[in-house]
């Protein structure tokens, strides 16, 4: 039943996008899609937090202006408050369709209701809510993280297969409360918990900045001098850790082993060079397929509820491969 709500209301917002949902609810066919140059789309981004975080902005960017879509566009530095703001002021600029990457999954429902109330579709592109009520949005486009964490603790689980000694792990999380620090630690215990060797000693955040990654690893190397491995729930916590690693005198890749996610191109660099051990590729690559999702519900239709992106994982000879020609 709750599915059959959600498409119904679903349905109720595209009719209001095509102008058409007056008193008698007319068909979607009768009020017609917008053209393009005339569609106004509000986008509320997490931040600049990473290295992933500013490709996907430049590639959603990209994309609206080969679309001739007019995108409004909000930095809220990581802080919901910001996105939340940046929300309720697309509402009331009565924007086409809104598209935003929650920083954290809990306390949407109120702005995002609003914005239902309003007739004003909203995707939800890279990280997911944790609203039961599906008809708040008309689309989550984006990875799976807690697959990426299994492909994570799947490489570590190979590495260390042979090991009978305590094989000590240092989880570096991504923001507190984020779809993807939830998922990818979730996704990589299931799969470690296969043999007992493998112990997450320490998990701190390190809120996916370069900066946060090398200042936990400083200090979780004081409290925890026979780690053996680094997951980093992202590469610019990754090359933190790097740094500090380093600093403390130890070799990354070799002394100690670094397992990441993203794939950007600094953190395949330092995967060539053996100072990271792994990487899982999480595709920032989200523009083409918002701007798909868009003018679907432009023309009335239902787009899928939940698009998964392609990605893959990446060793040290597969990333000198792919670096020429890396485009992010
Ligand atoms: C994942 C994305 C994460 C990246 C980080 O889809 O939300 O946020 O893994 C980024 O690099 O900061």
């Amino acid at each position: 039943m709750k599915k059959l709500i959600g498409i119904a209301a679903a349905g109720a917002m595209l009719l209001a996008l095509s102008g058409c949902a007056g008193a008698d609810g007319g068909s979607a066919a009768e009020g017609g899609p917008k053209p393009l140059d005339e569609l106004v789309v509000g986008f509320a981004q997490v931040g600049a937090e990473s290295g992933w975080r500013t490709a996907n902005t430049k590639d959603i960017q990209a994309a609206f202006e080969e679309a001739g879509i007019e995108l409004k566009f909000s930095d809220a530095q990581q802080k919901q408050e910001n996105q939340i703001k940046a929300i309720r002021s697309y509402i009331q600029q009565q924007v086409d369709v809104i598209a935003f990457s929650p920083v954290v999954e809990t306390g949407w429902d109120a702005v995002l209701n609003e914005a239902k109330a309003a007739g004003i579709p909203v995707v939800l592109t890279d990280r997911a809510v944790d609203s039961k009520d599906e008809s708040l949005y008309v689309s989550f486009l984006g990875s799976d993280f807690v697959l990426e964490g299994e492909k994570a603790g799947q490489w570590v689980l190979d590495e260390y297969a042979d090991t009978t000694e305590p094989v000590e792990i240092i989880q570096l999380e991504g923001t507190t409360g984020a779809a993807p620090a939830i998922d990818r630690a979730e996704g990589f215990a299931e799969v470690i918990a296969e043999n007992p060797n493998l112990e997450v000693v320490a998990s701190q955040t390190g809120d996916f900045t370069r900066a946060g990654g090398k200042q936990v690893t400083e200090a979780l190397l004081k409290s925890n001098p026979g780690v053996d491995l680094i997951y980093a729930h992202n590469d610019d916590m990754g090359l933190g850790a790097i740094e500090a690693i380093e600093a403390a005198g130890l070799v990354p890749g070799e002394d100690i082993k670094i397992v990441t996610v993203d794939a950007v191109k600094d953190g395949m660099q330092a995967l060539a060079d053996g100072k990271i051990n792994f990487i899982v590729e999480c595709s920032p690559l989200l523009g083409a397929q918002l701007i798909e999702i868009i003018t679907q519900v432009n023309d009335g239709e239902t787009p899928e509820k939940r698009i998964v992106t392609e990605e893959t994982t990446f060793t040290q000879e597969q990333a000198i491969e792919a670096l020429p020609d890396r485009q992010y």
